[in-house]
């Protein structure tokens, strides 16, 4: 833990192009997480196979990676204090049969297979993550005056 941890947070193609960005956005800018990289993209499918590593041998794998083709994704990374975790509790659960209201997946999600957006499960993870989806000088180093009034 620490204030500068970093996550990689995606918008999936369903969530841009249901025009959510800014909803999905604005919740970690209002929660006081500073944005060090964001870029509009259409990941490859060798990317995507890299990305989801673990998942290749699970029956979803083929409909998630067309989902995950489908148009383009919004990839974004975060930095503050265990934004990891707290990027996953402002997503919510995977399903959104289980995702509290007030969550992204709560308010804009039916369906599992269309949960609008993607968080870092760990600080490894994120590490990897931003390496895969961001070349170093993607990612902006700058000093946030917001952060003297959150810490
Ligand atoms: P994400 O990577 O998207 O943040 O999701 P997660 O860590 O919460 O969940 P993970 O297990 O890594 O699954 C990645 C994505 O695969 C789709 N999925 N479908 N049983 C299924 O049909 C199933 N399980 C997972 C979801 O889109 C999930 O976000």
């Amino acid at each position: 833990m620490s204030n500068n941890e970093r996550t990689f947070i995606a918008i999936k193609p369903d969530g841009v192009q249901r025009g959510l960005i800014s909803s999905i956005l604005g919740r970690f800018e209002n929660r006081g997480f500073k944005l060090v990289g964001i870029k509009l993209c259409q990941p490859s499918e060798s990317l995507l196979r890299n990305h989801y590593d673990d998942l290749q041998s699970k029956p979803f794998f083929p409909s998630l990676l067309s989902y995950m083709l489908s148009g383009p994704v919004l990839a974004t990374v975060w930095e503050g204090k265990d934004v990891v975790k707290q990027g996953r509790a402002i997503l919510g659960a995977t399903n959104p049969l289980n995702s509290a209201p007030g969550t992204i997946r709560g308010d804009f999600a039916i369906d599992m297979g269309r949960n609008v957006a993607h968080g870092s499960d760990s600080v490894e993870s994120a590490e990897k993550e931003i390496n895969l989806w961001f070349k170093k000088e993607e990612l902006v180093e700058y000093k946030a005056a917001m952060f003297n009034w959150l810490y």
